[in-house]
């Protein structure tokens, strides 16, 4: 699928291994902490598709499918896939080819699409430097196919961050020459046959920053299909100039922001509302970025604060703002787990249940965004932008007059009691109906052009315009 198709999607992230197992248990145990294989596979993934589907997600992202070191390192198994050693063959572990491709179809007769996660950067090795065996490696096996050996140490060196290996003594990651054209051949013909073999319809690149830039056109329409890659940095200078190269990376600096202005209730709004503006300002294209605000390496946001209120507003905040929503799966599970390895919990210990409130949040938010994608599809080239903001609060906009969402979003969590509100600057007339679409709720816009509401324990509001629901099923309309 092209950039435009995938502008409408909503992905839901899920680590293979982590999500879902072919018995279909949700007792066999994972301990994070151990990085061994907990039994996910793509056959488990196929018969939980309801789960994700009913939260109106239109796309999953699985972890790499490539064969990975065996056995145990350092750091555990290479249970999530990064660690590969012959891209020809797959991951055992996670079933078949032909079980992969029954979940490419699955997928697409529910009108679903495919993204799944690609390493170009490096290869592995669960040892120090000198006892590598490049023979060991497909179809990369000799030392002159790697760069020379170099630990990055300083990430503000470009050339080391792009030509130094990453990893350590426990599990190396020999750092492939892609600037050698033999090396970029060898890799764009790969990833035009497991786009095929797979039907797959996008990909994650994984350690974009660590890859020469001009490696990337070629790759990505050899591929076929859209890309969107990890640029691992919170500044918008450094991560915009990617999407010159590639068509999408994930909202990284976004990310930062909306952590730090949501986690306690004196995180600073006025920072998350200015980045908006300065990364809609420097990226060629906000709303073809990877909006999240959770993944399976930083620390899941309940990590940082319990609060249920704060949790809603940063998951409304990733839904609507610019960009293709992702949301990690345990997110809507109010998972709790740190950094890596602790944020790579089973999905299934939580019995995949559907009526807890982040799993309804997510339902409503993906509602009303997919509604409004299907009214106009404009909606999705308007840039969102903060209309207005107080210390705590954020009331921010995307679509066009008549089909603009609305959504004013608090850091001042479960227990703040009730806010009494004036949104102004959202375009709607003066006596346009609204619905707020999470607590099924109608306000009707005030003679002097207000949103007046009520921010009741931090609990975020979304508006829609009422004519608009009717006949979406939005709160039963
Ligand atoms: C294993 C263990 C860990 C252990 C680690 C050393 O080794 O599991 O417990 O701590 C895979 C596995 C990991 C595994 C690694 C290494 O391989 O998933 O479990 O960790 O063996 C990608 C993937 C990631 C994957 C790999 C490797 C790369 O998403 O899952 O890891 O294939 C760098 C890379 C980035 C990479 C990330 C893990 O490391 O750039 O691509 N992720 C700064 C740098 C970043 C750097 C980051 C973390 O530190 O700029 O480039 O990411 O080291 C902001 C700044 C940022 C700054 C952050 C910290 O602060 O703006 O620039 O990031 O404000
Ligand atoms: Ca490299």
């Amino acid at each position: 699928a092209t950039p435009d198709q995938w502008r409408s999607r909503s992905v839901y992230q899920l680590l293979t291994d982590r999500f879902a197992r072919t018995d279909t248990s949700t007792t066999s145990r994972c301990n994070t902490e151990e990085g061994l294989y907990c039994g996910g596979t793509w056959r488990g993934v196929i018969n939980k598709l309801d789960y994700i589907q009913n939260m109106g997600f239109t796309a999953i992202y699985i972890s790499p499918i490539t064969f990975n070191i065996e056995g145990d390192t350092g750091y555990g198994y290479g249970y999530h896939g990064f660690w590969q050693q012959n891209i020809y063959e797959l991951n055992s572990n996670f079933g078949s080819a032909q079980d992969l491709r029954d979940l490419a179809q699955a997928l697409h007769d529910r009108g679903m699409y495919l993204m799944v996660d690609i390493v170009v950067n490096h290869f592995a090795w669960p040892g120090a430097f000198n006892t590598i065996t490049y023979s060991k490696f497909t179809p990369f096996n000799q030392a002159s196919d790697y760069h020379s050996y170099c630990l990055i140490s300083d990430y503000d060196n470009q050339s080391q961050v792009e030509n130094c290996w990453l990893g350590d003594d426990k599990v190396l990651l020999p750092d492939l020459n892609t600037q050698d054209p033999r090396i970029a051949s060898t890799l764009n013909d790969w990833v035009r046959s497991i786009v095929s073999n797979y039907s797959i319809d996008g990909l994650r690149i994984d350690t974009v920053k660590h890859i020469d830039k001009l490696f990337f056109p070629d790759f990505v329409s050899s591929s076929g299909v859209f890309a969107t890659g990890e640029v691992l940095d919170g500044d918008p200078g450094y991560l915009c100039d990617y999407q010159n190269y590639l068509p999408s990376v994930f909202n990284y600096p976004a990310y930062y922001q909306a952590i730090a202005a949501f986690t306690n209730s004196s995180g600073s709004i006025a920072n998350l509302a200015n980045s908006i503006d300065a990364i809609k300002n420097t990226c060629k294209d906000t709303t073809l970025l990877g909006s999240f605000t959770e993944n399976h390496d930083m620390p899941r946001f309940a990590s940082k604060t319990q609060d249920i209120s704060q949790a809603k507003s940063i998951i409304a905040y990733t839904i609507l703002a610019d960009g293709i929503p992702f949301i990690y799966a345990g997110q809507e599970q109010h998972y709790a787990g740190g950094k890596d390895p602790y944020n790579r919990e089973a999905t299934w210990l939580s019995g995949y249940k559907t009526d807890g409130e982040l799993y309804k949040l997510v339902q409503a938010l993906n509602q009303v965004r997919n509604r409004a994608i299907y009214v106009a599809d404009s909606y999705l080239a308007y840039k969102n932008y903060p209309i207005w903001n107080d210390a705590n609060t954020i009331a921010m906009r995307k679509g066009f007059d008549g089909n603009q969402i609305v959504a004013v979003l608090s850091n001042r969590g479960a227990g703040s009691g009730s806010v009494g509100i004036s949104v102004p600057n959202h375009g709607f007339a003066a006596g346009t109906q609204l619905l707020d679409v999470l607590g099924c709720a109608m306000v009707t816009v005030d003679g002097n052009g207000y949103i007046q509401t009520t921010i009741v324990d931090g609990v975020p509001k979304v508006f829609y315009p009422l004519l608009q629901t009717k006949g979406s099923g939005i709160c039963g309309m």
